[in-house]
């Protein structure tokens, strides 16, 4: 077999298994459809090409991957070597539609995609959009004027996502990018500056800044780097290149003694930067990328700590720096310790393979523990989620019991059972409140019925909050970033309810998710309400999205580690859980 001269990235491929997964379960496949899903997932997280494992290890390396079994390893190895999956072009061929783009609009699943392809000729979005407008779809079978708005809905929320990524979908590379930066000769310092240091939860660019005495060979090599599609401009100190997945990323080469002032001007945000300087002028003093200047004298430069202390000020960290009050926090002593990267003690919301998670219960344990932690809550899905395969009574004691057993064998570590039930329509769950009651941790989550009116969809979430059962209330806005928008919610009645009732409040760190974002998670801080930082994994590689992500999130809401019940070890944050049952019970 002649290899494809450049190997299809791990994203390709990964497209390519989630393509074939949606094709399978338009055609009714059984049980196929998820395991494509969740090998796609493991490809995504994998941290190195699957070219390599496969050149080194052959088909028995990739099929050793985590949730990667013999047929589909075949068909990666296919991929790679050819950069053709055959049985997918031939689903392709029998339905000839842009399947992956009419089912990212939100409520659209591939059996709707090949009805109204077979039925109106619609093969992608605009299409689709063409025929709702006019009226065609309401024509089929359980479709309706309702389904042609909630269509037009998605398709408009698509295209205002625009060309903003995902943190998660760029961080990675972000970080790729400053090591490579690193070894370039004569670098002395790299950094990655903007949106990304700040760590928003969605990137218009990147934005690189290194400290170098020979700027020209710096915007060379970076030029050069294979990532690199196109060059709009490359000069002495500014260079501006297009990346292979579309986005721009921009780099700045300074000298040393101006790198401090470079990054804090590169970092952002402008609002911070703007309130930066007006204090630096009310100081008679000027502030620019160069540094912090008394007429012609440079008072600071080198570091951002310098500045910052220049100006009167203790460092911001980049997380905090919007100009939402950070500024009056620092100058008034008052700007929170924030929790640290690495303050997690624990993990609760975690899937396995008892519903839609690709690994064991003990392999989730083992790999939390590797990554350090001291605890994970077991919280697969129940009974409504009929496709992830949700667990009834029955099945979670029969988990829980699975459960104890494995912690009379694990040392140093504890997995505590629990469940992630959904809140009904009327804010009921969907699992009885005595089986509730027997699980150690109870979060509770809106997977249905997105749609509600605010009043209807807050009162569903409050009802849901005072089950005495109920620990956490998982991703409470629903919402996924680029794909669909938060549920209608009062969140400040949430949060009021959270506090009266101990409930506490989800940051779920998938990259799609991020939910509770930055600006609830602050208003649940200042109101005192706990929170819990969540990975949400459904495989392995997901336990470190806590703390890469959902710490992040954490930051830029203000949150302390006292604020963030998984910063508890094991039985201070179980007791804590326990206490808030005992009071919504009283
Ligand atoms: P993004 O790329 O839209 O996710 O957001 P940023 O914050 O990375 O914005 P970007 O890439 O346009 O600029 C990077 C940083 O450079 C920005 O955070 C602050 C600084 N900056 C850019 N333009 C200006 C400006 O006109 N005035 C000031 N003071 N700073 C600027
Ligand atoms: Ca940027
Ligand atoms: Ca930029
Ligand atoms: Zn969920």
């Amino acid at each position: 077999m002649t290899r494809a001269r450049h190997p299809p990235s791990n994203t390709e491929v990964a497209n390519a298994l989630r393509e074939m997964s949606l094709f399978l379960e338009m055609d009714g496949v059984p049980f196929k459809p998820r395991a494509y899903e969740k090998a796609a997932l493991a490809v995504e997280a994998l941290d190195r090409p699957l070219a390599e494992i496969e050149a080194k290890q052959g088909l028995k390396g990739v099929d050793a991957l985590p949730a990667v079994g013999k047929g589909i390893a075949e068909r990666i190895v296919e991929l790679l070597h050819t950069g053709r999956m055959r049985d997918l072009e031939r689903l392709r061929e029998a339905t000839p539609i842009d399947v992956s783009g009419l089912t990212a609009v939100e409520g659209l699943g591939p059996k709707t995609a090949k009805i109204l392809y077979e039925e109106l000729g619609i093969r992608d979005v605009r299409a689709l959009e063409k025929a709702c407008r006019e009226g065609r779809v309401r024509a089929l079978p359980h479709c309706g004027e309702k389904t042609e708005q909630n269509i037009l809905r998605g398709i408009a929320f698509l295209a205002g996502v625009g060309s903003r990524r995902p943190l998660g979908a760029v961080l990675p590379l972000a970080r790729e990018i400053e090591g490579r930066l690193h070894e370039i000769a004569g670098v002395e310092q790299a950094a990655v500056a903007g949106s990304v240091r700040r760590r928003k939860e969605t990137i218009g660019d990147l934005d690189f800044l290194v400290a170098a005495r020979d700027p020209g060979k710096v915007a060379q090599a970076f030029a050069s780097m294979p990532d690199v599609t196109h060059v709009y401009a490359r000069g002495a100190t500014k260079t501006l290149v297009r990346l292979a997945n579309g986005m721009d990323a921009d780099l700045r080469v300074v000298p040393a003694a101006s790198f401090g002032a470079a990054l804090l001007y590169f970092t952002g945000s402008k609002a911070h930067n703007v309130a930066l300087r007006r204090i630096a002028q009310l100081e008679g003093l000027k502030l620019n990328e160069y540094g912090l200047f008394r007429d012609a004298r440079r008072l600071a430069g080198r570091s951002e700590e310098e500045v910052y202390r220049a100006l009167g000020l203790p460092f911001v960290p980049p997380e905090l720096r919007e100009d939402t009050g950070e500024i009056e926090a620092a100058r008034a002593g008052r700007l929170p310790g924030l929790i640290e990267h690495g303050e997690l003690r624990g993990d609760l919301q975690i899937q396995t393979d008892w519903t839609d998670g690709a690994a064991s219960i003990e392999a989730m344990a083992l790999a939390a523990k590797a990554l350090g932690l001291e605890y994970i809550a077991i919280t697969d899905h129940t009974r409504d989620l009929a496709m992830a395969r949700g667990c009834d009574e029955a099945k979670l004691l029969e988990q829980a019991e699975a459960i104890r057993k494995l912690n009379r064998r694990l040392r140093g570590f504890r997995v505590f059972s629990g469940a992630e039930v959904n809140i009904r329509e009327d804010g009921s769950l969907d699992v009885a409140d005595e089986a509730l009651a027997q699980l150690e941790v109870v979060g509770a989550a809106i997977h249905a019925r997105f749609r509600q009116s605010k009043t209807q969809m807050t009162r569903r979430v409050l009802r849901a909050m005072e089950n005495p059962h109920v620990d956490i209330l998982f991703h409470p806005t629903a919402r996924l970033i680029g794909r669909r928008e938060a549920v209608a919610l009062d969140v400040d009645a949430v949060i009021a309810a959270a506090k009266r009732t101990g409930t506490v409040l989800e940051i779920d760190a998938m990259p799609d998710r991020l939910d509770l974002r930055d600006e609830y998670v602050r208003k649940a801080v200042s109101a005192g309400v706990k929170l819990a930082i969540d990975s949400d994994a459904h495989d392995p590689s997901h336990l470190a999205y806590a703390d890469e992500f959902g710490v992040a999130v954490a930051r830029r809401g203000w949150a302390r580690k006292v604020d963030v019940v998984n910063a508890l070890p094991a039985t201070r944050c179980l007791a804590q859980l326990k206490d808030a049952r005992g009071r919504r019970r009283r």
